[in-house]
């Protein structure tokens, strides 16, 4: 289950505002290298919260070495329902078991404009909780600033591959984040005044 704007902002660098439910599975996929020489190619299946459902579950997680359990920080129902895919999945895996990834999305890492961390309504506390109580790696992203999406894919990656990444190779995926600026509402009182531009910037 994976929230399909993080894969545009990782396959494709985008951040798609617009939503357009998955029905079904959308595939991707990445090719990309950890250590310098390996090459791994990622062929990623998208697939809807819904799926969990879906009679066509068990082929989709057949033969996957990943499974990447996305969820909403300002969306309760979305952590729980972490919850029933890890049980989707242990009962679908009989051979080797996927390293498993709990990723919060909308999270504001470092930049001070964030994201939704305002409306935040699952705490990292419990997911990390959740995360170790299963074994599983935590991970924070953003896919509207992109904020840890390609650092949080190669950790995973490596995981899997049982690579530990440098300190060097880590810095190297953290991608430029492009601020947003946005608008403020014209309030009713300022609407058909001209106010002049400012020429004094007040960060506080
Ligand atoms: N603010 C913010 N909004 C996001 C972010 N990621 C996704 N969204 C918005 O959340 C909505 C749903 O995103 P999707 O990635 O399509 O969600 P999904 O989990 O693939 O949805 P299904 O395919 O229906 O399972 C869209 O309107 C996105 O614009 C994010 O990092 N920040
Ligand atoms: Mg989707």
């Amino acid at each position: 289950m994976l929230q399909t704007c993080i894969l545009s902002r990782y396959c494709e660098g985008e951040f798609q505002r617009q939503y357009y439910p998955t029905y079904g599975v959308d595939f991707l996929r990445r090719r990309t290298n950890i250590q310098g020489d390996r090459y791994v190619t990622l062929i990623i299946w998208d697939v809807s919260g819904h799926a969990i459902k879906s009679s066509m579950l068990d082929k989709y997680l057949y033969g996957a070495n990943i499974v990447l359990l996305v969820f909403d920080i300002t969306n309760l129902s979305s952590f729980i329902h972490i919850n029933d895919w890890m049980n989707a999945v242990r009962k679908f895996q009989i051979t080797t078991p996927p390293v498993m990834a709990i990723i919060a999305n909308k999270c504001k890492i470092i930049l001070f404009t964030g994201d939704m961390e305002h409306q935040r309504a699952v705490s990292v506390d419990k997911q990390v909780r959740l995360a170790n109580d299963n074994g599983y790696s935590a991970h924070s992203v953003s896919a509207r600033t992109g904020e840890n999406v390609n650092i949080s894919l190669q950790r995973i990656c490596a995981e899997t591959l049982g690579i530990r990444l440098s300190r060097v190779e880590q810095e190297a995926q953290q991608s430029v984040v492009t601020a947003e600026i946005v608008a403020p509402p014209i309030s009713p009182l300022h609407r058909g005044v001209h106010l002049q531009p400012s020429t004094i910037c007040l960060i506080q």
